[in-house]
């Protein structure tokens, strides 16, 4: 298995292979470094999409793969049936990072969505005191949670939820950035939380009104209801505050962190609350087998240490301002909309001469940067949080160079 595989053949593996659940560009990976990955005929491009945020410190980060190389020779493992020396040291940095009592660890995004709802459900009953089975969860149109039979019952996209019902229920859903719709929902004194993306990504990198997320948490406060941030894409710098629920002042009940949680090497998630929702579980009441293990201990402290000794989230702040503004300048008919947030962007693209987003995407990838188009006519420009000011405008220029070879 070490030899060298070319495109075609990985393709047809993956093809012949592998379930046919993702659609992917025919580009076909094999190295990265920092905001560049290589294909593997050794094509540079810079990386646009950072696996949906996961790697928001840069590919193979060294301080991050030294934390896993130096664990995984040391213990991976232990299951949490015993103590590890290197989880408590990360729930204080973690917990004292974000200004949380008690993290709980899971893997990834779903999982840790899923433990939310669940920490949600069980504070109703035990301490806002909602009647057995009778509590409700409000949720977002067009949300993106993950894959699970639970959250896709909270999905209203048919893509993700037709024809894997029965669904399961306890969720209200409401428009996104409504705050009339809140407030009617929260009239229900069975609603024991509010779940919400301070930007919705899949949805096409919508962001909401300046002050709708602080009205909505003062609203559920209002009414006893937890407000709970799924920060699994937002999180982590991403948006140029290390939550994108930071640009408004919000503290979450619950939050929700994954992706660049780890720095893109391993999965890790996390939900973090205070004493008054994390101790409503018990033993026995919830856990992992992977959840909390050594090596994503330290990778995750490698992780988040990165964000801020290299001050990522400053670097997305300023530098999603430039990208903005230079994708607003583009003089092509082709670019309806450009909105976004630190790092986290997305130009809408009107078709011409049927030509779309995934034509755009395709030409990108020719010139050496590489997106991935969303609903069709969107394209999420999200590249690592490293990027330099020099590394963005080599990119900006061949983002233009693609779209305007349209004209
Ligand atoms: C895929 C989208 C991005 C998420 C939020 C939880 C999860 C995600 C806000 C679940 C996951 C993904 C998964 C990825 C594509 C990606 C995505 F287009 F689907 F929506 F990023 F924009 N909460 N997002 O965005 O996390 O269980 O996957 O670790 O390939 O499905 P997970």
């Amino acid at each position: 298995m070490t030899e060298k595989i070319t495109a075609k053949k990985a393709i047809e593996l993956e093809d012949n292979y592998g379930a046919h659940n993702y659609h992917p560009l025919p580009v076909v990976l094999a190295k990265g470094k920092a905001t560049k990955v290589w294909d593997v005929d050794g094509k540079e491009y810079f990386d646009f999409l950072s696996a949906y945020s996961a790697v928001n410190q840069g590919h193979c980060h060294p301080k991050i793969v030294n934390a896993l190389i130096d664990q995984a020779q040391t213990l991976t493992l232990t299951s949490r049936a015993f103590f590890n020396d290197a989880l408590g040291p990360y729930e204080k940095y973690v917990t004292d990072y974000f200004g949380y009592d008690k993290v709980l660890p899971m893997n990834t995004g779903a999982e840790a969505d899923e433990t939310a709802l669940k920490l949600c459900r069980r504070w109703a009953y035990d301490v806002k005191g909602i009647a057995a089975d009778q509590a409700k969860i409000i949720v977002c149109a067009d949300n993106f949670h993950g894959r699970t039979i639970s959250i896709i019952s909270m999905s209203t996209d048919p893509e993700s939820k037709a024809g894997f019902g029965p669904y399961t229920p306890g969720f209200i859903v409401i428009p996104y950035n409504d705050l009339d719709a809140l407030q009617n929902a929260l009239t229900d004194p069975n609603v024991a939380g509010f779940l919400v993306e301070p930007i919705q990504g899949e949805a096409g990198v919508v962001v909401p009104d300046e002050g709708f997320l602080k009205k909505a948490y003062d609203m559920c406060k209002a009414k006893n209801v937890l407000f709970i941030a799924d920060e699994v894409q937002t999180g982590i710098a991403r948006t140029g505050k290390l939550l994108a629920c930071d640009h408004e002042g919000v503290h979450p009940d619950i939050l929700i962190l994954g992706k660049a949680l780890s720095g893109g090497v391993y999965p890790v998630s996390a939900v973090l609350c205070n004493n008054n929702i994390m101790l409503t579980i018990k033993p026995g009441q919830h856990g992992s087998t992977f959840g909390g293990n050594p090596v994503a201990a330290k990778v995750a402290v490698a992780a988040l240490e990165v964000i801020k000794e290299e001050k990522l989230a400053e670097n997305a702040e300023k530098m999603g301002i430039i990208f903005r503004q230079e994708m607003r300048n583009i003089k092509s008919e082709m670019v309806e909309l450009v909105r976004g947030k630190g790092l986290l962007n997305a130009v809408v693209i009107r078709p011409k001469n049927g030509k779309t987003a995934m034509d755009v995407c395709l030409k990108m990838a020719e010139n050496g940067v590489l997106a991935k188009p969303t609903h069709d006519h969107i394209i999420r420009f999200a590249p690592p949080l490293v990027i330099t000011e020099t590394e963005l405008n080599q990119a900006i220029e061949l983002i233009k160079k693609s779209i305007l070879s349209f004209e």
